[in-house]
């Protein structure tokens, strides 16, 4: 055994997102999600985020658990419908109170609140007049975020404009499998341009609100991809793949241009970007939030719509069917480290769903989490050394929760949820986290 210490001050802490976690839903307008789910079929067994852990009612209690549990930091996110019913106009003061609240229960505990202000719960009123394909969705996010910021930009400090825009996008608008479920490509692509658009805009508005010492970042779902074989041809199918899945994200935020490549690629289907817009988006950030569960392996595929196929890899999996692969993260938080230079890192998602049961002795045994967090934390550690300024790390989740489509069916906390009684019961996950926070070490 040895000791991986981290550096002084690294915030260790976990995430989660209100339509996940806050159930109260007749509290507040509804959401595309709400809708996403009454529509037949889209969501395992036609479930629901209307109670969901029922955080709305109970947020006292899980703040209390999270010190318990040590934890330095806890990210959130704000669901836009709760603050604004319809998503502008009349602020609703039961919802923003929410929130404040909660920031103050947070700061009373010693936890640092890091805010993510969309996470993919667009006031359905919105959807109606085009939701993010509408250009005017930007404006109004813009303004939402100086509702939120004016409000808690006192105490909150740390903001997260968006949470996995290639997810809202594309699984949201070309694979018709998140809300608001449409099959589009270049619907996806405008919608994209206008999430990091609104991401842009937001910017000046959260620093103003929250003073000298704002952190303003966005968070992407980021992976590593290898070719299948060393081959030219599978290579190059790698190259294109890390542009559609990382690239076209990361270099119009860092860099002000989508990469070239890929906007020759999709061609006719690329959004329509207006003069200024990439002035916008790039505006300076102080961190990068990285979403990292698994890699992907991909070879060359020339029948495909853009030249390549994924390949499932032998090796270890996780309930969702995604490799356990530690290493990524080392590799994926060096590369950016190399390529995009980001001021400051932070993992803000990362962990695995298993089929957790609770035991008759009334524990939830789940050694496999243990394991996999074990072996990320170590990769982060290593990370760290090879030079890449990773502040902290967000544990994917605090508890189980509405894991989209696939509804109730997957567990990704580190505290079970027994949903019969809403009832929380720390893993043994929980327990070794609560160590490696107290002590800021992770033993290997
Ligand atoms: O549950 C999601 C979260 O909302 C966004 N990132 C990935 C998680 C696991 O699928």
């Amino acid at each position: 055994m040895s000791t991986l210490t981290f550096p002084e001050g690294f915030l260790w802490g976990t995430a989660t997102a209100s339509y996940q976690i806050e159930g109260g839903a007749d509290e507040r307008g509804p959401s595309i999600w709400d809708d996403f789910c009454r529509w037949p079929g889209k969501v395992f067994e036609g479930q629901t985020g209307d109670v969901a852990d029922d955080h709305y009612h109970r947020y006292r209690e899980d703040v209390a658990l999270m010190q318990s549990l040590h934890m330095k930091a806890y990210r959130f996110s704000i669901s836009w419908p709760r603050v604004l019913p319809e998503g502008r106009g009349a602020v609703s003061e039961v919802g923003l109170g929410f929130y404040d609240r909660l920031v103050d229960a947070l700061l009373e505990a010693g936890i640092i609140p890091f805010v993510t202000l969309y996470h993919w719960d667009l006031p359905s009123a919105l959807q109606r007049e085009g939701g993010w394909a509408a250009r005017d969705t930007a404006q109004l996010f813009a303004d939402y975020a100086a509702i939120v910021a004016k409000r808690l930009g006192d105490r909150v400090k740390h903001w997260i404009t968006h949470n996995e825009p290639w997810v809202a996008a594309f699984l949201g608008h070309m694979m018709g499998i998140h809300a608001p479920g449409w099959r589009d490509l270049g619907l996806a692509l405008q919608v994209g341009h206008h999430l990091l658009l609104s991401h842009g805009m937001a910017i000046p508005i959260l620093r103003e609100a929250s003073g000298a010492d704002a952190y303003v970042g966005i968070t992407l779902n980021l992976s590593p991809i290898y070719p299948e074989t060393d081959s030219l041809e599978d290579r190059e199918a790698a190259h294109i793949a890390d542009g559609f899945s990382n690239r076209w994200f990361l270099d119009p935020v860092f860099r002000g241009q989508y990469p070239q490549d890929m906007w020759q690629r999709f061609g006719p289907f690329v959004p329509r970007v207006v003069p200024g817009d990439m002035e916008t988006i790039s505006r300076a950030i102080d961190f990068l939030g990285v979403n990292y569960y698994t890699r992907s392996v991909v070879r060359a595929e020339p029948g495909a719509p853009l030249g390549f196929v994924g390949v499932r890899p032998e090796g270890e999996y996780t309930a969702m069917d995604w490799e356990v692969f530690p290493d990524g993260l080392r590799a994926l938080l060096v590369r950016l480290h190399k390529d995009y230079a980001p001021k400051a890192l932070y993992i803000t998602e990362n962990g695995c769903a298993y089929e957790d049961t609770l035991s008759e002795d009334g524990r939830v045994y789940d050694p496999q989490r243990i394991a996999y967090l074990r072996a990320h934390f170590a990769s982060a550690h290593r990370a760290i050394q090879e030079g890449v300024p990773l502040k902290g790390y967000f544990v994917w989740s605090l508890m189980d929760n509405f894991e989209w489509s696939f509804g109730y069916s997957r567990r990704f906390g580190i505290v079970y949820v027994d949903y019969a009684t809403l009832r929380r019961i720390p893993k043994e996950s929980a327990l070794f986290y609560a160590e490696v926070a107290r002590t800021n070490a992770v033993e290997i």
